[in-house]
């Protein structure tokens, strides 16, 4: 009873330190943090008027009052938590590759359809991931990079049998969308990876899965939302700690790993990215093939004749979650845009782009091709890149700028 007694005084004593901090916003911050229009309601933030000290505000809570406070969204609960499983056990996998005989290649040389060579922890992460999603019971659809079955795309008869939707005939009402390990070319350098997520609602009820079939126009509609439609999107940073960011659509809010109790626990609550920041972000090797305008900015930049009148610094990892996860808390500007030889850029907009640009905006950033809204693109095929800049309001805006005195059709990416 006495033990009982100082636990929850402990707790209390704890709740009251963070809120002084301003460690937890709670809900006006919650709500305050959309700088685009939303296309839906945004949802009620929850509350935590106590929070003990010895565990904090853990994923788990964190949904479990979401869903008290938006019953309509009680279905993500069990998503997150088998997105947290999925990830626990990733972090672990990355973290123990070079001893556990997990590091390179696959033996017979899988190479996927965008020409990249398959490593054994592509493959094995996204088992990881989508078995751990297809047993909520919530999932219609799931799409990932890696995914071997058939997607039907723009040019019919030719191009039909490329890859990568795995449809589940589940009653669920969410289509699932990943990249379960990003920047994994790095990964044997013990270089920062991630796994990258959005969920959709499945709005599409012809959406029907026939064993041994094609995947239907429906359930392919289901999959090819515009990144507006978005009703979460995260991601999970393995890095020197894990961290896992996400949004609901009312702000963006960062977890990390605390291995001693085997929760995520929130570390950043509402992240807000800083309106400038002063480090560029990007692949320079390709900058001879870019437009001129996105040359003129990062020159103008290197200089110290941007806006800002700073010279910038460079950064770049190479591991597209690394490198947005340091844009967020830093700020600056992130992007892989597009070049002569890549016309659309790198990045794939469904899986990559899309939930990123709803995470950046939800946090204060803007995500743009150099001239349109990441999160309006409609996509026409699964895999389909796009040339992507993210980061700081007032860099992103300063980039587009140099777009917008030249005329679209010079542009390298026409889509
Ligand atoms: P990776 O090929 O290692 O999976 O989209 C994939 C990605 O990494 C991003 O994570 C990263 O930002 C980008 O490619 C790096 O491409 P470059 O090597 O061409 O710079």
């Amino acid at each position: 009873m006495q033990l009982q007694k100082t636990l929850l005084a402990l707790c209390l004593h704890a709740s009251v330190a963070l809120q002084a901090r301003g460690g937890t916003r709670g809900a006006n911050a919650l709500q305050a943090a959309t700088l685009e229009p939303p296309t839906r309601a945004s949802p009620t933030a929850p509350v935590f008027d106590q929070v003990c000290k010895e565990t904090g505000i853990t994923l788990s809570r964190f949904m479990i009052e979401t869903a008290i406070a938006n019953p309509e969204l009680s279905e993500l609960e069990s998503i997150f938590s088998s997105i947290e499983t999925a990830t626990k056990t990733i972090s672990n996998l990355v973290r123990r590759s070079s001893l556990t005989g997990l590091t390179g290649y696959l033996d017979d040389g899988n190479i996927n359809i965008q020409g990249e060579e398959q490593k054994k922890l592509d493959v094995i992460t996204n088992d990881v991931l989508k078995n751990a999603l297809r047993f909520t019971g919530r999932m219609g659809v799931l799409a990932s990079e890696e995914e071997d079955v058939p997607v039907e795309v723009e040019d019919e008869s030719a191009a039909r049998y490329q890859k990568e939707v795995l449809v589940e005939q589940t009653s669920g009402k969410y289509v699932a969308v990943f990249d379960p390990l990003d920047g994994s070319s790095n990964v044997d350098a013990g270089i920062p990876t991630g796994t990258i997520f959005g969920i959709f609602e499945d709005n599409n009820a012809e959406c029907e899965v026939v064993e041994g079939s094609d995947v239907s126009d429906e359930c392919l509609k289901a999959t090819l939302q515009a990144g507006r439609n978005l009703v979460a999107s995260g991601y999970v940073l393995y890095s020197s700690a894990t961290h896992l960011f996400m949004t609901l659509g009312a702000g963006t809010y960062g977890f990390t790993y605390d291995e001693h109790i085997g929760e995520f626990v929130l570390s950043h609550p509402d992240v807000k990215i800083p309106a400038r920041g002063k480090i560029y972000s990007t692949n320079e090797a390709n900058r001879w093939e870019w437009d001129q305008p996105l040359q003129d900015y990062v020159t103008a930049i290197q200089k110290g004749e941007g806006e800002s009148q700073t010279k910038y610094s460079a950064r770049y990892i190479g591991s597209m979650v690394g490198d947005v996860h340091r844009t967020l808390l830093y700020g600056g500007i992130f992007g892989y845009a597009a070049d002569t030889k890549n016309k659309a850029g790198k990045l794939r907009l469904l899986y990559e782009a899309a939930p990123m640009a709803f995470l950046v905006e939800q946090a204060g950033g803007i995500a743009t091709t150099g001239r349109d809204r990441i999160m309006d693109i409609e996509p026409s095929n699964v895999h389909q890149r796009v040339p992507c800049i993210l980061g700081s309001a007032d860099d992103v805006n300063e980039l587009k700028s140099y777009y917008a005195k030249t005329d679209k059709s010079a542009d390298i990416y026409q889509g």
